[in-house]
């Protein structure tokens, strides 16, 4: 626990770290200096107190399999190296039984969550995702579904001509358990405008997460971040999500994710450093004060950072995904899955307490039968 003591020689960081002790809220202007300061140490050193008070040593993974339904996109965001359209090379949609297939495609009594997302389908009418929610709980009905994004959600609405509220209520009353965070990107519309034009705005993003979390749904949030957005853009993105989530109090985890230029139309960004990796972490933890939890997406992160950023803020690392296809397309060099003997691993070695969890946090227990099937 946190026994060796604050210093840093960036003076503003002491208001701030007096602050964070006392339990004060941080104003967007010293959200601002966090992200400008250059003690990265220092920084971590608050990130991690706010996490050790929230969670001791415990760092949540969970046993989780990713499946994309289909890559077919109406949209073209030049963040995006995963959209294709209809008859684009390399587009696909899995017809039903594909994607129940997938899901027992290594599936084992172990798996205790579905993570489905996938592009805008301009032609799939609702019934298709209501049948693939309602086919995976039938013959899965222990997983947990967390299905589509606050973006796909919106689509889906407008194609059946529904409210955002009715056709949340029509994917819960099928089997939605809860929603991923994906699709936030960053809320300024200038930034949107370039990387994402064709989705919903950052206002309505907010209203589709608000209309969930009344329904009683829980979601996660994530950020786009190290591409054209600027610190201040980041600060408003993070206030905005902690003020829908003193509200409504839907929000489980919040997810920063590292931009990955290859293969989309900004491939000439560079890529992000593990400095900003770190820091985007921990001052997602300082500022997000009524998030439970921020993740360090392993796969977007790489193994080796999201291990360090266990000290640095981040009190949960994802889990096994099995397969993944969003960072793949756009260049990611890491591993596909992973297995729950090395989550436990990177997480035993960070010093830290694995506890494996369900997509609600609640710890699962295993007998070893479980321990060896859970690939
Ligand atoms: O919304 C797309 C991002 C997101 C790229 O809720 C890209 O538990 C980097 O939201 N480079 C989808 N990022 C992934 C996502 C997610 C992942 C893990 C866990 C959870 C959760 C949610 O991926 C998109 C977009 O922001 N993305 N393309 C890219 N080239």
């Amino acid at each position: 626990m946190h026994t060796h003591p604050f210093s840093t020689d960036d003076q503003r960081l002491i208001p701030i770290m007096e602050k964070v002790i006392t339990g004060v809220r941080l104003s967007a202007a010293a959200a601002l200096t966090l992200y400008q300061s250059g003690d990265i140490l220092a920084v971590g050193w608050l990130a991690n107190y706010v996490r050790e008070r929230m969670h001791g040593d415990k760092t949540y993974f969970n046993v989780n399999r990713h499946i994309n339904p289909t890559n077919v996109c109406v949209a073209a965001c030049r963040l995006c190296a995963f959209g294709r359209k209809t008859d684009a090379p390399g587009a696909y949609t899995m017809a039903l039984e594909e994607v129940f297939e997938t899901a027992a495609s290594g599936y084992s009594e172990a798996v205790t969550e579905f993570h489905i997302v996938g592009g805008l389908h301009p032609d799939l009418p609702f019934q298709y995702f209501l049948d693939l929610i309602s086919g995976l709980k039938e013959r899965f009905p222990q997983v947990h579904l967390k299905a589509f994004t606050m973006v796909e959600v919106a689509y889906l609405a407008k194609r059946a001509k529904l409210s955002i509220r009715e056709t949340l209520q029509q994917l819960k009353d099928a089997g939605v358990d809860s929603l991923p965070g994906g699709g936030a990107e960053i809320f300024a519309d200038r930034v949107r405008h370039i990387i994402c034009d064709h989705k919903i705005d950052g206002d309505q993003w907010l209203e589709t997460a608000r209309l969930a979390h009344q329904l009683g749904m829980k979601s996660n949030a994530t950020m786009l971040y190290g591409h054209i957005e600027t610190d201040e853009d980041r600060v408003d993105h993070l206030l905005k999500l902690r003020a829908l989530q003193d509200e409504t109090g839907g929000f489980q985890t919040f997810i920063p994710l590292a931009f990955h230029p290859d293969n989309t139309p900004l491939q000439h960004l560079p890529k992000t450093t593990g400095m900003l990796d770190i820091k985007q972490i921990a001052v997602s933890r300082v500022v997000l004060d009524n998030f439970p939890h921020i993740k360090a997406y392993w796969q977007m992160m790489t193994p080796k950072i999201a291990q360090i950023s266990l000290r640095f803020g981040a009190d949960d690392i994802d889990g096994t995904v099995v397969e993944e296809k969003i960072y793949h397309d756009a260049g990611a060099t890491t591993p596909q899955g992973m297995r729950r003997q090395e989550l436990i691993r990177l997480i035993r070695e960070a010093g830290r307490e694995p506890v494996e969890r369900d997509t609600l946090y609640r710890p699962v227990s295993r007998t070893d039968t479980e321990v060896t099937l859970a690939v």
